[in-house]
């Protein structure tokens, strides 16, 4: 692994006019023959030769212009091809043989096996790993495919683009071909070749052209499909008339796969999903499963524009594609669903995986200028950041003006590998604005700290603004950033104040824009004293450090018109409780808690004008991580998940008679449907199942909502009950193996049953995990189940992982070791659970750093996992 600097970039010497493939496909040995047509860029010295990226390949022929090369004329390596003595100007064609041995690979990158499947993925570097190639996203060209395999294993043989044809080939052998016209960079190519199952629909766009949809998966999931063909057709109208975009291809199919690194993969007219992410159906996916469908399908269909259409530069541009996509699928789901729920669980989302992020050894800017091993800069940053800095572009500008900027972009760069610079520029010129400040978002990493202070007097309301940007690693002094901020002066009535005049910075509506380090903004006309409801709908992704009284926070759960800054004023007054709790619980003293609080949540979980999702999520105050992080160091987790569950516990016994009203009234009645609604109103139910588990401090009431469900959602609620508040009872063990010979033929049924036992708090979680490691169910290469088990130990097990003896960081150092051989960007991805260590209290921290240390002195690492560790001990 070279380290890669964003500065050392320059275009390609000869430029690929087209690509021509054939796969021979063969189990343990395909056959590849690449056919490209290159020619010298304009200017580039004579003597430069055509390098072309490899990955473990080994040549088995090299023809220039169908003559064979002799030896003198190139250098071909495992990782790289150089050809020396080309042409001038003419176009010429290079055609290189390689074997590849797709059951052999393990790591998912480039083409591999998955229960008999033939499949590839590319992105970001695996296209290198099936044949020499100038692996990069600024080469795009047109490809022709063809797929010549075994005509009874693979009776679906597809790629990219429009099918062109297919036949018998020769003695039981098949060939189909396809054409996709739209040129494109390597790492949106794909394969796929066996026998599947399929279901067929259609789509007809906005100009009247019918495309046919097709979504495979292994034969006998079929039914299970429908969702995400629903899904997909929801997200390609939307894309019409949101943001004006139409498909492009006479086809658009999606292949489901059981071995998969990432969650899906938006390959040209082609998408690959992990399967976790296509199959549904009432009886073994959860609502939350069906809204990661939905998100998932919308966001790899939006990359077809956002991704494809318009591609990436080069890689330290991901966020050009990821994070302006993830914003669109965040507005599918919003327009979809229910839009101020769908925000609260975005920035819940946000606040426990990327604020962690922006906050340890593994910060760096959403465009980053340096990588070492590009797999691990699909983050939250990257992603989740990224969507937020989308959306800041849409606050600030509005809804008009930043479509207008969209617009100008789809326009501008059709056809391009473009920049983050091209992105913004096509604001500013649509709008006629500066963004060069705003831009400091995607160059400065961090999450920037806004301190308030609030005076009245006599009419007037004056508010005062700081801001900083912590430290992170490589960048030491921060600018200050254009934060847009959303807010309303409420009344004592409930109204919002119309001020008279304001002064001390720009106001736009009801945003204010902070430019400087320190701002004072004086409003006047207002009658009385109001309060401050501020970063409204999560405007900007910062911390607030604003010391708002229990009354002002009360007064904004009640009133303010935006329904996420009531969950926000919910979750502020609950905060400051669960921190002392932590404190109290690690001295040893009963933990109390603010009786407003209580009352003022009690309130809204009974308030039947709001709705039930909403109240879901007021009562599932801030998680473990969330305390954790607002402690910021010296944590321990015991403390943390002692004194919330004690916390919990008294609203439980305030609020007994609430929860059991709802027990009755969020019963729905009649056949599942996975809408919205319904999710809200079972989430409140189960909700408040949990806060009676803890009141009555028995199982009976979940053994029975476990032995009623009628849907998964209800099940893995009354299960994960069951197991995390009384693991040791017989209703939590009988529950347990029900659900295991229930699903026993449901991989994905049984990640939930490793995933709801990974995590059931304590130190007894890391004998569970090993022994569950050893259950026949459980299959170390299969990158959904390493998740569920080991990944669900580390990232959602805070009292398990953390244990105080250290076990278990020693644990995920073997656990490490032993996948980073095999597949190390799920190693890579795994190790990044420990990105807070710093933040523990010593001795665990200790501990801790010997594990990494134990992973970092190991002999043979992938870059990933070094890349990982080595800044995490940084
Ligand atoms: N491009 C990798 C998967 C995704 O973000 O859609
Ligand atoms: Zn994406």
């Amino acid at each position: 692994g070279q380290i890669v600097n964003l500065a050392d970039y320059r275009p390609t010497d000869f430029v690929l006019e087209r690509v021509d493939l054939t796969f021979e496909l063969d189990p343990t040995n395909t056959k590849v023959d690449a056919r490209l047509i290159f020619h010298r860029r304009e200017g580039v010295d004579l003597k430069a030769p055509l390098v072309l990226d490899g990955d473990e390949l080994k040549l088995s022929g090299l023809l220039f212009d169908q003559r064979e090369v002799p030896a003198s004329q190139y250098d071909a390596t495992p990782e790289l091809l150089t050809i020396r003595d080309l042409p001038a100007e003419a176009p010429f064609e290079i055609t290189v043989t390689t074997y590849i041995n797709p059951e052999a690979n393990t790591q998912l990158m480039g083409l591999y096996r998955t229960n008999g499947i033939y499949c590839t993925q590319c992105e970001a570097e695996g296209f290198r790993r099936i044949t020499y190639f100038p692996d990069r996203p600024d080469v795009l060209a047109p490809y022709t495919i063809t797929i010549i395999g075994d005509k009874a294993a693979n009776p679906v043989m597809l790629s990219n683009g429009n099918f062109l044809g297919g036949a018998g080939y020769d003695e039981g052998r098949a060939f189909a071909a396809w054409f996709d016209p739209h040129p494109k960079p390597s790492y949106l190519f794909a394969l796929v070749a066996g026998d599947l199952g399929v279901i067929e629909d259609k789509f007809v766009t906005m100009s009247e052209r019918e495309v046919t949809l097709k979504i495979y998966v292994e034969h006998g999931k079929e039914d299970r499909a429908s969702y995400a063909m629903d899904a997909l057709k929801r997200s390609m109208k939307w894309d019409e008339e949101r943001f004006g975009r139409e498909y492009d291809l006479d086809i658009f199919q999606i292949v489901a796969v059981s071995d998969f690194n990432m969650g899906a993969m938006e390959n040209k007219g082609l998408n690959v999903f992990n399967d976790k992410y296509v199959l549904a159906d009432p009886a073994t996916a959860t609502d939350q499963d069906y809204a990661n469908i939905e998100a998932i399908i919308a966001h790899e269909y939006f990359h077809n524009w956002t991704g494809n259409r318009i591609t990436c530069r080069d890689w330290f541009q991901l966020c050009l594609k990821e994070g302006l996509t993830v914003y669109r699928d965040h507005e599918f789901s919003a327009d979809m669903r229910s839009r101020p729920v769908k925000r609260i669980a975005e920035v819940r989302h946000l606040k426990s995986e990327q604020f962690p992020e922006d906050a340890g050894p593994l910060a760096h800017p959403v465009r980053p200028t340096v990588y070492r091993e590009i797999n691990n800069f699909y983050t939250t940053t990257v992603y989740e950041k990224g969507s937020e800095v989308t959306r800041m572009i849409a606050t600030l500008l509005g809804a008009d003006g930043f479509k207008a900027g969209m617009d100008l972009y789809f326009e501008r760069h059709d056809g391009d590998a473009a920049t983050v610079e091209n992105f913004v520029k096509c604001f500013e010129d649509a709008n006629g604005r500066d963004l060069s400040q705003f831009s400091r978002w995607y160059h400065q990493a961090g999450t920037p700290l806004v301190s308030v202070s609030t005076a009245y007097e006599a009419d007037k309301f004056t508010l005062t603004l700081e801001q900083t940007v912590p430290a992170t690693p490589g960048q030491t002094t921060k600018e200050p950033m254009h934060i847009p901020l959303s807010f309303a002066l409420i009344l004592d009535n409930g109204s919002i104040a119309e001020p008279a005049s304001v002064s001390g910075g720009e106001v736009t509506g009801d945003v204010l824009h902070l430019t400087e380090r320190s701002q004072t903004f004086v409003f006047t006309g207002i009658s009385s004293r109001p309060v401050l409801s501020l970063n409204r709908s999560f405007s900007a992704p910062i911390n607030l450090s604003f010391d708002q009284t229990t009354e002002d926070l009360v007064h904004i759960a009640r009133h303010d018109s935006d329904l996420f800054s009531r969950w926000q004023a919910l979750t502020d007054l609950a905060l400051p409780n669960l921190i002392k709790a932590t404190s109290d619980a690690r001295d040893g003293k009963p933990v109390t808690c603010d009786q407003a609080f209580i009352a003022a949540l009690l309130e809204a979980t009974a308030d039947t004008k709001l709705e039930p999702a909403f109240r879901a999520q007021a009562l599932a105050l801030p998680s473990e991580s969330d305390i954790a992080r607002e402690l910021g160091c010296n944590n321990n987790p015991d403390a943390i998940h002692d004194g919330r569950q004690a916390v919990l516990a008294l609203i439980a016994e305030a609020g007994r008679d609430t929860f059991l009203s709802l027990t009755e009234e969020m019963r729905i009645e009649g056949a599942f449907t996975p809408d919205a609604a319904s999710a809200g109103k079972r989430a409140l139910r189960n909700s408040a199942l949990g806060y009676l588990a803890l009141a009555e401090n028995t199982p009976a009431r979940a053994a029975e909502a476990f032995a009623k469900a009628d849907n998964m959602t209800d099940l893995a609620q009354a299960l994960t009950l069951l197991a995390h508040r009384f693991p040791d009872s017989t209703e939590a063990k009988d529950a347990l193996d029900t659900f295991a010979k229930r699903f026993a033929d449901n991989p994905l049924v049984i990640d939930k049953w490793f995933l709801i036992q990974a995590t059931i708090p304590g130190e007894d979680a890391l004998a569970r995990v090993k022994a569950l490691m050893e259950n026949e169910r459980f299959n170390a290469s299969n990158p959904n189940r390493v998740r569920s088990l080991v990944g669900a130990f580390a990232f959602s097990n805070a009292t398990g992982f953390n244990r105080a003896d250290g076990e278990g960081y020693g644990f995920l150092a073997t656990q490490i070791l032993a996948i980073d051989p095999k597949n190390p960007q799920l190693a890579a991805r795994i190790l990044t659970s420990m990105r807070s260590w710093r933040s523990l209290e010593s001795a665990r921290a200790d501990h801790a750093r010997d594990a990494l240390m134990e992973i970092e002195r190991a002999p043979q690492l992938s870059t990933d996992v070094r890349d990982i560790v080595e800044r995490m001990l940084k």
